[in-house]
């Protein structure tokens, strides 16, 4: 459910003139939503202001990106979690939009090169957020499915994965920057912990990282916790993420990363993300949990105080 917001710190809250930069959605139609749905109930300030939640930013970002896809407001303000998620990734009478029904066509024919030419195109011509988000995520959660239901071989799973390893490096390396300073709080030690072999999560992690300017230090998967806790202690500043996919989260995943809070120095934050990862409430204590990469932008864009990616100068 989505927090009121009644006992939040206000420096954590959204006003609404932020929430419709990161979102795309105008203030007025976010007024409208809340006379007319009762959603999203917004935090009144003495002054008569209305601040919003990180959920709900998320929440308004994913109802923009279902509204996007060409679902009718009155469903999708209706919706939370996973089904809104899905409104998010398909269009309304098709299973798929029509560049990832495309995308999933080249893997069932095994077709790496033309694969590869479609998300370079699509990374060119229509930028690093449709790509991410309307590509690559989509593709990655429709191969997980087909996969399961057996309309993929174990080989073309790992065709894919391999030519989005090869992509997602290949963008990155674009958009570093190679010429400057980078503090030691502007990096970001990324990893999975042992036994998660899932790593295409980091490396869209990776990716956002960089193009927030800040610099990913990719680990890799099937990490333990010393090994984790020896990079860490050298540069106790620097956040630790952990990508944990929806194999592997459960308690006993939350034991070790109660472990790995534990030996890491106090300072050092701890972020938690993938599908796997719990909410705040549930999980464990003095860890940000971020189970999106919308909020991992969000954590970004408040943690460095600055705007989205694609709308810096
Ligand atoms: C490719 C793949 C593999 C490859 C991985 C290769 C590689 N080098 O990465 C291989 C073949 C090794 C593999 C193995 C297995 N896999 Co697999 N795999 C996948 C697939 C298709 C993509 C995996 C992936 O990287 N997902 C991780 C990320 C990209 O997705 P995500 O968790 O939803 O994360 C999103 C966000 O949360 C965010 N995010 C991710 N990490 C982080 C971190 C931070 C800090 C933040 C802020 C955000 C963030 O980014 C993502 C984009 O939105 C998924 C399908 C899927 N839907 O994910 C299945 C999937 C995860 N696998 C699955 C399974 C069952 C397995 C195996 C157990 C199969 C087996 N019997 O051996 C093993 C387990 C291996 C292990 N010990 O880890 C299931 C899990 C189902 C479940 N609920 O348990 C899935 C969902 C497929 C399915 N539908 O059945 N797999």
């Amino acid at each position: 459910m989505v927090d009121s917001g009644a006992n939040m710190d206000p420096g954590s809250l959204f006003s609404i003139g932020e929430v419709g930069e990161t979102t795309g959605l105008s203030p007025h139609t976010i007024r409208v939503w809340e006379r007319r749905y009762g959603k999203p109930q917004a935090v009144r300030l003495a002054s008569g202001h209305r601040r919003y939640t990180q959920e709900q930013v998320v929440w308004l970002r994913c109802v923009a990106e279902a509204l996007a896809n060409g679902h009718r407001p009155g469903k999708v303000l209706k919706l939370e979690g996973e089904e809104l998620e899905q409104l998010t990734q398909r269009q309304p009478g098709s299973d798929l939009g029509p560049l990832v029904g495309q995308l999933m066509d080249m893997v069932y024919a095994s077709d790496s090169v033309s694969l590869a030419e479609e998300l370079k195109r699509c990374w060119h011509n229509r930028g690093a957020r449709t790509t991410i988000f309307d590509a690559v995520v989509p593709l990655i959660h429709e191969v997980g499915r087909a996969w399961q239901e057996d309309r993929l071989t174990i080989a073309q799973e790992h065709q894919l994965t391999e030519v989005l390893q090869d992509l997602l490096r290949g963008f990155r390396g674009q958009v570093s920057a190679t010429d400057r300073n980078i503090a030691e709080s502007d990096r970001v030690i990324l990893a999975t912990l042992a036994g998660e072999r899932h790593g295409l999560g980091l490396q869209l992690v990776a990716l956002l990282v960089a193009l927030y300017e800040r610099e990913p230090v990719l680990l890799g998967v099937d990490l333990p916790v010393d090994e984790i806790v020896r990079v860490s202690k050298e540069v106790p500043r620097s956040p630790v993420a952990i990508s944990v996919s929806t194999a592997s989260g459960g308690p006993a995943t939350d034991r070790v990363i109660s472990s790995l809070r534990r030996e890491l120095h106090p300072k050092t934050t701890l972020l938690i993300g993938g599908s796997g990862a719990r909410r705040a409430r549930r999980g464990v204590r003095d860890v940000v949990y971020l189970p999106t990469l919308a909020e991992l932008e969000l954590w970004m864009q408040s943690e460095y105080g600055i705007r989205p990616f694609d709308q810096q100068d």
